[in-house]
């Protein structure tokens, strides 16, 4: 709550967390310049309310050096204790979190900042601008993320640019987004092949010494790879880094104070396709599509090419349809209406007042 008395409480319980150190993560925002890390810190620090919805993109809260207002770029990491309330349990655990946000710099000269912000975190948010893709930092901090082994989220940011700026439909979107996510999971397997290679070759120079010393005495059963064989999942394949059905991809627009996971969505749509929650938030990972005569989720070869992807069906549509119905406003349509049966359909609660005042 935003009320000065939900504020006292919220600092006081921050300040008895303080004293819980299991109770605390340190999360650090990474990216390429200009991605929108102190944006999101902005929008996640409204969320506590330390500052309102309507400051929160311009405050710039973690840009507290005036240098950094002035040039509108971050150069020192920062932090912020957050309070994160889950709202249902996490394996069976519904306790308060004690959070601090570090917000680090982006540009390539403060990448000193970036290390000892990742150095001292447990997780981390990884921002990728949709429109500008991965770049030269997103790259770096991918790498310096997988190499402290952090616990990492992809945050997909500025989707409101796919919209706005580039004009894209919802599918055009959904194939931008995948190229993406291919393109960093393809970089972290790319990390890990580089280590089992190193590792490989400091295996067989270790084996190649043994055997010198021992004539053939067999150490074939080192630890090469053990990390690497430690993410093969169930159906042996090596997991993705990233993946919607694992939980740590996001998609967002920092600047519009929204983000969400496919799994919010799953739990809005599961009931009304008759399936579960799970199995639906694993549809929206892949290609797989409602049909609507059969009321089953099929592959695309059952779904032939008329139908859209889940992702695009029940997340992308309606939040198209959102922008363009809010902009369609501006042209004078009075679209209230069309604005609450939205709200409705997404189960959000918006005020009369801010409805009107969209
Ligand atoms: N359209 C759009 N613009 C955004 C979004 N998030 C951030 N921006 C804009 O992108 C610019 C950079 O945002 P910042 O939050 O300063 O980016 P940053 O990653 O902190 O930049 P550095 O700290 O300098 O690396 C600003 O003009 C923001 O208003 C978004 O979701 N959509
Ligand atoms: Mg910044």
């Amino acid at each position: 709550g935003s009320g000065g008395g939900g504020m006292d409480r919220a600092i006081e319980r921050l300040a008895s967390l303080q004293r819980h150190t299991t109770r605390i993560r340190n999360i650090c925002v990474l990216a390429h310049v200009d991605h929108g890390k102190t944006t999101l810190s902005d929008s996640l620090i409204a969320h506590n309310g330390f500052i309102t919805a309507k400051q929160a993109g311009l405050m710039r809260f973690m840009d507290f050096l005036e240098d950094e207002q002035r040039r509108g770029i971050t150069m020192k990491s920062a932090g912020i204790n957050l309070l994160y309330t889950p709202r249902t349990a996490v394996r069976g655990d519904k306790e308060p979190i004690l959070i601090t946000l570090i917000d680090s710099p982006g540009h390539v000269d403060f990448c000193s900042e970036v290390s000892t912000a990742a150095r001292l975190s447990d997780g981390c948010f990884v921002l990728v601008d949709v429109v500008e893709g991965v770049c030269v930092q997103t790259h770096a901090v991918l790498r310096q993320a997988w190499e402290e082994r952090l616990k990492p989220c992809l945050v997909f940011n500025k989707l409101d640019r796919l919209i706005i700026e580039l004009g894209y439909e919802p599918r055009e979107a959904y194939d931008r987004m995948r190229a993406l996510l291919n393109e960093v999971n393809g970089l972290m397997s790319a990390f890990e092949s580089e280590k089992f290679i190193s590792q490989a070759d400091t295996f067989l120079s270790a084996f190649d010494a043994a055997e010198e010393a021992t004539l053939g005495a067999s150490t074939s059963d080192g630890a090469v790879g053990a990390d690497y064989l430690d993410e093969v999942n169930e159906d042996g394949e090596v997991a993705e880094a990233f993946s919607i059905a694992r939980g740590n991809v996001a998609f967002g627009s920092a600047i519009d104070g929204w983000a969400f996971r496919p799994e919010a969505f799953a739990d809005l749509f599961a009931e009304k396709l008759g399936c579960s929650a799970a199995a639906l938030c694993k549809a929206f990972s892949g290609d797989w599509y409602y049909h609507p005569k059969t009321k089953r989720i099929v592959s695309r070869k059952v779904a032939g090419d008329k139908l859209k992807p889940l992702f695009v069906q029940c997340i992308l549509d309606p939040i198209w349809k959102l922008y363009t119905t809010a902009d369609n406003e501006k042209n004078g349509v009075w679209v209230e209406k069309d604005l609450a049966a939205l709200a409705k359909a997404l189960k959000v609660e918006v005020s009369e007042r801010d409805l009107t005042n969209t």
